[in-house]
């Protein structure tokens, strides 16, 4: 039997650099993802949308857009995400900006350390989303979800979870990144961070990034994934915040998901970044769900 599925809303877009990813939660469910996901034998729960502050669209204070405010959408997104674990559900984070894997990934990273499991979390993003107060160019905090949970940020955010830090730079690969900002650079090489970049999916084809990706994974060990939309190539993914040319194909992104799928441990899942409302026609939202459909285990042929 699969495990049962959990859909979570978060429907804000304080982390963000463009207003809109607080549509997203619900353009993923009018594109029919809990449909296509029962009709793969998967048991949904749709928990509905969390709650949280509104946007204020202020300026950055020494560094940091609506840092309280991020703070709390992370707070109760961790809460969410922990209890749905707890329960021996795989949740589904429907985003709303990228700031709040922190959230997430904080969660997860809890349960991991109480069931004494090994954590590995695969980031699918145009951006290493590695900067810190001190180098970023937006004071966005979409763009430091993964130094944060690696310890580097500030104490409201990094302190999510209780255990700092949350995650260790060893257990994130990060895939399709293509954009860069030039201190975030140094500071993702100084930690060692595992990229492949789109330069490395170019040469080596997206089959050898994933078999690298997704080495040395055990039965004792659960599977993150976060997909920051932007991932895609924005000729088939326009909805969303900061598009960057250069992406993954439709075909090169469905290879990845299936390879996830067939490895056979994903247990926790962010959709981040969808923007209804720079899409057309909720085409990307309707990609978004074919993809996850991948994820979990929809092929052409045979298995099922
Ligand atoms: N690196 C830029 C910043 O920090 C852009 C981040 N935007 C994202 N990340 N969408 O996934 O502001
Ligand atoms: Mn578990
Ligand atoms: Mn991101
Ligand atoms: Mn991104």
């Amino acid at each position: 039997m699969p495990t049962p599925v959990s859909l979570i809303g978060a429907p804000t877009d304080v982390g963000a650099g463009a207003r809109g990813v607080s549509m997203g939660p619900e353009a993923l469910r009018v594109a029919g993802l809990q449909p296509m996901l029962e009709g793969l034998d998967c048991t949904v729960l749709d928990r509905g949308n969390l709650a949280g502050p509104p946007n204020p669209w202020q300026p950055p204070v020494e560094g940091y857009r609506h840092l309280s405010e991020v703070a709390a959408w992370n707070t109760a997104v961790h809460e969410a995400v922990y209890t749905e674990l707890q329960q021996g559900r795989l949740p589904i984070l429907l985003g709303g900006d990228h700031c709040l894997g922190i959230g997430s990934i904080s969660a997860v990273a809890r349960h991991c350390r109480e069931r004494g499991k090994k954590l590995r979390v695969l980031w699918l993003d145009a951006h290493a989303d590695f900067n810190t107060s001190l180098m970023t160019p937006s004071g966005n905090i979409h763009g430091m979800p993964v130094a944060c949970l690696c310890g580097h940020g500030p104490e409201p955010l990094v302190g999510i979870g209780g255990h700092v830090p949350a995650i260790l730079p060893g257990m994130v690969r990060q895939i399709g990144i293509r954009s860069v900002d030039e201190g975030e650079k140094r500071f993702v090489h100084e930690m060692g961070l595992e990229v492949f970049d789109m330069r490395y999916i170019d040469e080596m084809g997206m089959r050898h990034t994933m078999e690298l990706a997704l080495a040395m994974l055990d039965s004792n060990t659960h599977l993150h994934v976060s997909f920051d939309v932007d991932f895609l190539d924005p000729d088939v993914a326009p909805g969303v915040g900061t598009t960057v040319r250069g992406g993954p194909t439709y075909r090169e992104a469905q290879l990845c998901m299936e390879m996830i799928a067939d490895c056979g441990r994903m247990a926790s899942l962010d959709v981040m970044e969808l923007n209804p409302a720079l899409d057309v026609r909720n085409q990307t939202a309707e990609i978004a769900v074919d993809l996850i459909a991948s994820l979990f285990g929809k092929s052409t042929l045979m298995r099922r």
